[in-house]
């Protein structure tokens, strides 16, 4: 999978991209990640990218065109499957998004700042709009960070065990289990027998229940939401 990223902070992006597992899915050619500086495509002696709005209001726009021509640029080179916007104002990502988005060839994430973007980027150009929460934050710069995090773990071959990823909380719509590791007893703080027992599919049953009970308690909302 590509990725290419727009962003006016590409400093912010570049050290969670070369650790952990997005370092290893790059290592491996899974994953290739490339940053575009919103800058070099700013207009004039100043390189400017945004400007007041109109119609009056607090807070800087992200101009069109400079935006515009950096799409238009890498589109040039390669078709998207989709041209993601980060922001606020969207669905909030969960995993069936994270699912979807692995199995893409090529992915186009813009990040905003300020204000936004003019809306006529949105209109023209966006194929998705993604949030990450019900929270503002200073630019979609995190939220990018995030979101290909969610994803880059997915593709094949990027986590070690195979079966991790299936097993992750959210993957079918429940909080994972608890999980142990010795010592089995922590000053009388014992582990559940069940876990000790070697009875495997009594141990995914005890799994389930308790995925279940936590999903219940914790985030019922989970419980009935198909989507
Ligand atoms: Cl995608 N961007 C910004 N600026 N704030 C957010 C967000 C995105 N998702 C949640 N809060």
């Amino acid at each position: 999978m590509r990725i290419d990223i727009i962003t006016v902070s590409p400093e912010l992006l570049e050290s969670p991209f070369n650790h952990s597992i997005i370092k290893r899915a790059k290592e491996k050619g899974l994953a290739e990640i490339y940053l575009h500086d919103l800058r070099e495509f700013g207009l004039g002696n100043y390189r400017q990218i945004d400007d007041t709005q109109f119609g009056g209001g607090a807070g800087m726009v992200l101009m069109i065109e400079p935006i515009a021509n950096c799409i238009k640029n890498l589109q040039k080179q390669r078709i998207y499957d989709e041209i993601i916007y980060m922001t606020p104002d969207a669905k909030t990502l969960n995993q069936s998004t994270a699912n979807t988005l692995s199995l893409k060839e090529n992915i186009l994430i813009l990040t905003g700042h300020y204000k936004g973007v003019d809306q006529r980027i949105r209109d023209l150009y966006i194929t998705k709009e993604i949030s990450i929460g019900d929270y503002v934050l200073t630019g979609g710069e995190l939220a990018a960070a995030v979101l290909v995090d969610a994803v880059v773990r997915l593709i094949p071959g990027v986590i070690g065990d195979e079966q991790s990823a299936l097993t992750d909380s959210f993957q079918d719509n429940l909080l994972s289990p608890p999980v142990y590791t010795r010592p089995s007893n922590y000053e009388g703080h014992v582990v559940p027998d069940i876990l000790l027992s070697g009875n495997f599919p009594k141990i995914e049953d005890w799994r389930s229940d308790k995925a279940y009970e936590r999903t219940q308690q914790i985030r019922p909302d989970l419980l009935d939401d198909h989507s």
